[in-house]
């Protein structure tokens, strides 16, 4: 049985992201198979519930107040909007219902808060797992949200820790690491991964995957994201990704964090098909569906359905939290 480690070093990261793609494929796969079914993928839907005019100036986001990318700004939207799409969303066959606001974090007491409380227990009652993304949070929301019902929270740390200035200047490394440990202490899965294509040299991907894996407990799931270049935000030149770079992330995430939910994320609508099959079989094992990320374009939910059809793969049915019944894969929806 492949051990958790907690202890690995960049060096030993970089051993594996360089190998012969077969042979890290072969690894990835391998280790893929001891924890999770093989033709088996989540699917998450994404939902941007209060968008843009976001104080932080993350260079990649085009949400953020102090670009110009022509996005509309919404306030955050009302409960009921919000469980009509998710249910929209598992009647489209989505197990994982994803909330997004472009905040700082959310203000403690606040109506606003207490409204994504709501959100939150009405996705569980839809029998959907419920995931948000918020911004920083302090413990005492952590614990307002684990009390909801929350299934997972996403914090990602983008890059490594050297890389983060250059990214971002208006919260620091630290200050995310200690949104993952209270989501963490409060009981909630942390879902934390990261972006490539920003600039940053290999190093940096590694060292990010090194900080995720050595958390302990590691995050339960990690999203990696290519690059979504937008207009108006300083990383709108950036180079696009190349597609076996995404896979070898894959499969060095699968690796070093044997039991994760490893989703390729965003970037999937600039990857064609087969490049996406081959971050599956690196052990890529979820995904975002739907037509939208939280503002810019997903492959439409057809074209997934027909591509994870013509793989053979199948619906990753959740880990049961109360019984511990392990995940399994059911049938694609209709
Ligand atoms: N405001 C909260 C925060 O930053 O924690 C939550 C929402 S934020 C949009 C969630 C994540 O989306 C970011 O951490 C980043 O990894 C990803 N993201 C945002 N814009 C992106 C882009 N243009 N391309 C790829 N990923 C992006
Ligand atoms: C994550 O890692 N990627 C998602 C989700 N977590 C919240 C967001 C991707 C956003 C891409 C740009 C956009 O659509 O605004
Ligand atoms: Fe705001 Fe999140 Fe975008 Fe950063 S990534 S600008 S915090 S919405």
């Amino acid at each position: 049985m492949t051990e958790t480690r907690h202890d690995w070093t960049v060096e030993q990261a970089r051993a594996l992201y360089e190998l012969p793609l077969t042979e890290l494929t072969f690894r990835a796969q391998t280790v893929h198979r001891e924890f999770h079914p093989p033709d088996a993928v989540q699917l998450c839907t994404l939902l941007s519930v209060k968008t843009g005019s976001c104080p932080e100036d993350c260079a990649y986001c085009p949400q953020s107040a102090r670009y110009d990318t022509g996005l509309r700004s919404q306030r955050l939207l009302d409960v009921d909007e919000v469980l009509e799409r998710a249910a929209q969303a598992r009647d489209a066959g989505a197990s994982r219902f994803c909330m997004g606001a472009a905040w700082r974090g959310p203000k403690s007491g606040s109506a606003q808060f207490e409204r994504v409380l709501d959100m939150v227990r009405g996705v569980r009652a839809l029998g959907m797992e419920a995931c948000a993304t918020l911004g920083m949070l302090d413990d005492a929301q952590a614990t307002a949200l684990a009390d909801a019902g929350l299934t997972a929270y996403n914090h990602n740390l983008d890059t490594s820790e050297d890389y983060y200035g250059e990214i971002i200047t208006t919260r620091t490394y630290a200050d995310r690491l200690d949104t993952i440990r209270r989501v963490s202490n409060a009981g909630i899965s942390v879902c934390s991964g990261g972006i490539i294509g920003l600039g940053e040299a290999e190093d940096d991907r590694l060292a990010m995957l090194v900080t995720l894996a050595n958390l302990d407990p590691q995050p339960e799931s990690v999203p990696i994201n290519a690059l979504v270049p937008v207009a108006g935000t300083p990383l709108a030149d950036r180079a696009p990704v190349d597609p076996i770079e995404m896979a070898r992330m894959c499969a060095t995430a699968r690796l070093m964090l044997p039991r994760a939910l490893v989703r390729l994320s965003a970037g999937r609508a600039e990857l064609s098909v087969e490049a996406q099959m081959l971050c599956f079989v690196a052990g890529a094992n979820s995904i975002f569906f739907g037509d939208t990320l939280l503002t810019t374009g997903n492959p439409a939910r057809d074209k997934d359905l027909a591509m994870l059809r013509a793989a053979g793969m199948r619906a990753l049915d959740p880990k049961d939290r109360e019984t511990g019944a392990p995940a399994r894969a059911r049938p694609l929806p209709a």
